[in-house]
């Protein structure tokens, strides 16, 4: 850190990048893939997070892709603090439309209800609209311009991507209608294209107090997103145990180590059937977490996506510079396991459960040591430490097992 005054010469550089530099839409590389993404610029810059937060790395993605179109509900926790730090707003606009998420925080214990009641709201009023304009695509007035128009907004209803170009031609068109009927629905025209709504919040708020809330929504068969940033701990209160936190973590209320092993949300919300489930780690397969974030949006129902994500409570050895690496380290280990449950692929008659990740590599006890939140426990009580990290690697091997199972299990 250097002080703000020396660096001021910079500000033109900075001006001009801004003001002129943006995709290149010959870049070559389709926006479905990891390089190609990357291109997109992000509706998330200048939050407030912890420096190398992996939280803000998965949501700047998932605005990469869908930022223009989004509603994000955002449960109390880190999230809605480096997402909303009061003065200002970390989430943007798209320089050429000038459309970004819509972003809102609501309390920690009905974050995916109030997600869904955005969901709900929305969708009653396009509905609505959309009745109000088949009659009048269907009446005598109408220009084959506006049938047409219509006729492709219907056939993109349901795509994200695709809907709004359809929903802007077919918006020109009502415009040019003669005819008062047409006012009520341009007044609500935002309402039209196709939204991509994203419930947000960490384990503290999916596993445990938001978890009522959560289940009821994914069990309503709605086409909601939900993202949950397990840093395997309340980080914003400074780090309490959730049912998250995996066995031998030291965390408050449970500074002798947790004894109790890791809720499998991933599975519970698996047995509904119908809800799309993921679990990713960004910086171990970035091109799995992609796939599974998209799949997750264009899943017309209920989805669920689990993302590993390292944090400065965590106590990585070297710091958070290394927290795309440590992703990387505990998937290696067979800490965190990725794979995917797409109900879409159960239609087609696939098997819709994907193991990605492999089985661990025999670094497990290194992977541990090399974070003081269970170092600390082998300082403290090296006996207790030994014993209940040897039960915690135990239980990922036959965590392992099983999901090689459920791969099986779902052929
Ligand atoms: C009902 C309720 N209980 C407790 C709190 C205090 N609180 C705010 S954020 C937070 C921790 C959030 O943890 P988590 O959901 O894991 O998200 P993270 O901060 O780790 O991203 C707590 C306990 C609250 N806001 N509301």
């Amino acid at each position: 850190m250097v002080p703000q005054e020396t660096r001021l010469s910079e500000q033109p550089a900075w001006n001009y990048l801004v003001a002129n530099v943006s995709k290149k839409e010959d870049s070559g590389f389709g926006d479905n893939t990891v390089k190609g993404s990357q291109f997109n610029q992000p509706l998330l810059e200048f939050s407030g997070s912890c420096a190398g937060c992996a939280e803000t790395s998965y949501a700047r993605l998932i605005t990469q892709l869908f930022g223009e179109h989004m509603y994000i509900s955002n449960a109390t926790g880190c999230s809605s603090i480096w997402g909303g730090p009061a003065a200002t707003a970390p989430y943007t606009i798209n320089k050429n439309s000038k459309k970004g998420p819509a972003w809102a925080n609501s309390l920690f214990e009905d974050n995916a209800e109030h997600g869904l009641g955005l969901y709900s709201g929305q969708k009653y009023i396009r509905d609505n609209l959309i009745e109000s304009i088949k009659e009048i695509a269907e009446g005598d007035k109408a220009t084959a311009g506006l049938k047409d128009a219509f006729a492709k907004f219907m056939e993109t209803k349901d795509n994200t991507l695709t809907n709004s170009p359809a929903a802007e031609a077919l918006v020109a068109e009502l415009e040019k209608v003669k005819c008062d009927c047409v006012k009520p629905i341009l007044e609500k025209k935002a309402y039209l294209p196709k939204k991509s709504v994203w419930i947000f919040g960490g384990d503290g708020w999916a596993y445990d107090i938001g978890f009522g809330g959560l289940d009821h929504v994914l069990a309503s068969g709605e086409n909601v997103n939900v993202m949950v940033f397990d840093t395997e701990m309340y980080s914003n209160t400074g780090g309490q145990a959730s049912k998250a936190s995996n066995i031998g973590e030291v965390c408050q209320f449970a500074a002798a180590g947790k004894e109790m092993g890791k809720k499998s949300l991933a599975e519970i919300a698996m047995s509904y059937g119908y809800v799309y489930v993921a679990q990713i780690a960004l910086g171990a397969n970035p091109a799995q977490a992609l796939k599974a974030i998209q799949e997750a949006e264009a899943y017309n129902g209920p989805s669920l996506i689990i993302g590993y994500a390292p944090c400065e409570l965590h106590g990585v050895k070297g710091g958070m510079n290394h927290c795309q690496d440590e992703m990387k380290a505990a998937v290696k280990a067979g800490y965190w396991n990725l794979f995917s449950f797409n109900p879409a692929l159960k239609a087609e008659g696939k098997n819709p459960f994907t193991l990605t990740s492999k089985e661990g590599d025999g670094t497990y006890q290194a992977f541990l040591n090399n974070e003081t939140r269970y170092s600390a426990l082998t300082r403290k009580f090296p006996e207790r430490a030994k014993v209940l990290f040897d039960r915690n690697e135990q239980a990922a091997k036959a965590r392992f097992e099983h999901l090689q199972k459920l791969v099986e299990l779902y052929k």
